[in-house]
């Protein structure tokens, strides 16, 4: 059964369309690049042993196009599909018609995927598992308005109103006190009927100061499941991270292994398959699940640092139904890694700022890598997310991987378009941020404060 795939199609962009056909290389799997009439020129596109156009720039009409993904995956006859990040990677449709058309998807099952879609269901797995979560309503909120009142009086104030369908951000409200409750709830299930299709919602206390961290987990369909270690992401603006790191300050590596067994445990129960990522809110000193990620994230490459383990070769061999090459005890943790995420927008306003690079030269040396796709020249298009890149350090400590995170800051020329480079600069000499285990609301406050 394993060995199957043979070529791959690349069903994604940017850099890490280049990341997947790097390991595709190494894995001796040829590669089909997908693009859109915007990214023609892109680099991993020549880099391909084949490429397709899939329609015009807007996403919608490309990325996003399920018929036309798998008409490419068809005429040239590859034989499985790696989503990526963004676009179709966490969307269980797409990963059902792609199997259905009898692709391997580099992923989870379409049911799994549907399952951690579900905030509500994802979290009745996880406590089912032995994985904490925060303390809420176990399940979704009651028609009846005395009994809404009377479950979040339970729970407490203030608390937060979050839709089943949400995540990310997206269709959550924040309640002070009872006064609040039955409007904030009209509210935000009108919201999640506009944005998701499913109004239903859930509650959960409140955390007033969190940190993000999260954990990596690969898992075989041969029953063998092992986690990577943790993540902290709480270096974030709106959202969207800007900084990460591994591992997380502060944790005790006793307090690591144990929740990321909890993870690999967990992954076992519901026979997950592939790479994933558990998110966890930490405040103090407790972990609470909040989603899970179906998908290879942005932040990958710090994991892969501390590890050595190549996180896109093992996810895209499981998926070609191979046993995982590392027991938990072969999965050793060297060091300290950082990633800053190199975005082409305003270092203030934070706009777009999109257009034609015109020097390109990036950073090295010891314990320095750059991830991305861009180079003198390269036109970075209007139509789809900002990052061009990642720049990713490592040193023995968090102290030596800092320092060159530092030099490879100074080093990185991107001109032609507005970075948040000198941002990135900044951040990195904040003396909060160099103490370390901030917390998700201190960029955005250091930002407010400047
Ligand atoms: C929370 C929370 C505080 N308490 N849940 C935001 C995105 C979604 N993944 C979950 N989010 C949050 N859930 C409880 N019970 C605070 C956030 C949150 C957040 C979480 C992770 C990273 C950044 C964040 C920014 C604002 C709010």
């Amino acid at each position: 059964m394993p060995g199957q795939i043979k070529k791959l199609v690349i069903a994604n962009r940017g850099e890490i369309a280049l990341r997947i056909l790097r390991a595709c290389r190494q894995l001796g799997i040829l590669t089909v690049a997908l693009h859109s009439e915007a990214d023609r020129d892109a680099k991993y596109v020549r880099l391909a042993d084949e490429s397709v156009c899939i329609g015009p720039a807007p996403a919608v009409d490309s990325y996003l196009n399920i018929a036309s993904v798998i008409a490419a995956a068809e005429v040239t006859q590859a034989n499985a599909v790696h989503p990526g990040y963004g676009f179709l990677s966490e969307n269980p449709d797409f990963a059902e018609q792609v199997e259905q058309s009898q692709f391997i998807f580099v992923g989870p099952t379409a049911e799994t995927i549907r399952r951690m879609g579900n905030k509500i269901s994802a979290l009745s797995v996880m406590r089912a598992a032995g994985v904490p979560c925060v303390p809420g309503s176990d399940g979704p909120l009651p028609e009846e308005a005395g009994k809404i009142i009377h479950l979040a009086s339970e729970i407490g104030y203030p608390l937060l109103v979050k839709a089943s369908g949400g995540g990310g951000g997206k269709g959550m409200r924040v309640v002070r006190e009872e006064r609040e409750l039955l409007d904030s709830v009209e509210t935000t299930r009108k919201e999640a009927a506009g944005a998701f299709g499913d109004d239903t919602l859930y509650m959960e206390r409140f955390l007033d100061r969190p940190r993000h961290i999260e954990f990596q987990v690969l898992a075989d369909i041969h029953g063998n499941a092992i986690h990577l270690g943790d993540r902290d992401c709480s270096m974030q603006r709106r959202y969207q991270k800007v900084i990460e790191e591994a591992p997380a300050p502060g944790i005790s590596d006793e307090l690591r292994n144990e929740m990321g067994k909890r993870c690999a445990d967990a992954c076992k129960a519901m026979g997950y398959r592939g790479a994933g990522t558990f998110e966890f809110l930490f405040q103090d000193g407790e972990f609470y699940f909040i989603e899970m990620n179906t998908r290879i994230q942005v932040e990958h490459a710090v994991t892969e640092m501390i590890t050595g383990i190549d996180l896109l070769q093992e996810q895209i061999r499981v998926a070609d139904g191979e046993s995982l090459r590392f027991r938990q005890q072969d999965v050793h943790f060297r060091g300290h890694a950082i990633e800053c995420r190199i975005n082409a927008e305003d270092p203030i306003t934070f706009v777009p700022s999109p257009g034609r690079i015109s020097q390109y030269h990036m950073a090295g040396g010891p314990g320095v890598r750059v991830d991305s796709h861009v180079y003198s020249n390269y036109l970075v298009p209007p139509y789809y997310d900002s990052m061009i890149g990642k720049i990713i350090t490592h040193g023995m400590h968090r102290d030596e991987a800092l320092a060159r995170m530092n030099g490879a800051l100074q080093e990185m020329v991107v001109d032609g378009i507005k970075t948040n480079l000198p941002l990135h600069r900044q951040l990195i000499q904040d003396s909060g941020f160099v103490k370390g285990q901030c917390d998700i609301h201190f960029l955005e406050n250091l930002i407010r404060e400047k």
